[in-house]
């Protein structure tokens, strides 16, 4: 998918005006270079998740991919499982998104069931599924919507499934915060970002993603009904957690 995307540039000039963050054409054409530059472990996260659909996925089971981007979860799941294996919905909010990702899984796995669609996330009415990924997706909603959205989940889930919920986190105690904010920008200087790039991006996500701490993931999740989690993943201030639905 890399040789199709473009050098994230976006920041680079300084802006009178920081516009609020968007998924537009421009983050489009750049935004396998933008995330994997930019969200620590993101990688290795992608991989795994072949894995743990290896695990957990029912065969032949439905997988729902929420705030699917340009489908790298479907992807990572096609490479891993043949297309019996599972059917796949991935769900964007961006219609740039949604088209660039249409192409690109029709170009990667035509044979694999994914299909790409343009909804809100907060407004689809969910069939049952075995598995549903939201990978750094719910912190771009806002805090008042997410429970909703979970329990919405929970209640989609098969007796048995998997939800895997990746985000970007906050530590309650401000000195660790301080610590894990300051080394995640010297990760994005070590990529290739400049001071002025990595403030600029932090002034247009400002009230746009809005991260919660782990604790209050597990509670949300607990409170939605889920009997198990467990955090598997965390790079600095970026985790990931898979919540069990009892069989
Ligand atoms: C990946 N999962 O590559 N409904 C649907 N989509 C939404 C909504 C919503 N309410 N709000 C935001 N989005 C991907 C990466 S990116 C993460 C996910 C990032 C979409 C938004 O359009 C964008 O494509 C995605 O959520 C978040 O594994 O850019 O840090």
């Amino acid at each position: 998918m890399s040789d199709s995307s473009y050098r994230d540039a976006i920041f680079t000039t300084p802006l009178d005006r920081v516009a609020s963050f968007s998924f537009d054409e421009q983050v489009v054409a750049c935004f396998p270079d933008m995330i994997r530059r930019s969200v620590p472990g993101y990688g290795q996260i992608l991989g795994m998740l072949g894995v743990l659909a290896e695990r957990h996925l029912r065969h032949g089971g439905h997988v729902y991919d929420l705030g699917c981007s340009l489908g790298a979860v479907g992807l990572a799941l096609a490479g891993r499982l043949p297309p019996d294996a599972f059917t796949l919905t991935g769900i964007d909010l961006s219609p740039a998104m949604v088209s660039r990702a249409r192409t690109l899984l029709a170009e990667e796995c035509p044979e694999h069931r994914i299909d790409i669609v343009e909804g809100d996330i907060r407004q689809v009415d969910y069939r049952p599924a075995s598995m549903i990924v939201l990978n750094f997706t719910l912190q771009f909603l806002s805090p008042s919507d997410r429970d909703g959205v979970i329990a919405r989940l929970h209640e989609a889930l098969e007796p048995g499934g998997v939800l895997i919920l990746s985000e970007k986190i906050v530590a309650a105690d401000e000195q660790e915060n301080a610590w894990l904010v300051e080394r995640y920008h010297d990760f994005k200087r070590a990529n290739g970002y400049s001071d002025l790039e990595i403030s600029q991006k932090r002034t247009a996500l400002e009230n746009v993603l809005i991260p919660d701490t782990l604790d209050a993931h597990h509670a949300r999740l607990a409170s939605a009904g889920f009997s198990r989690v467990t955090t598997w993943f965390q790079y600095l201030n970026f985790a990931s957690m898979i919540a069990f639905k009892d069989a």
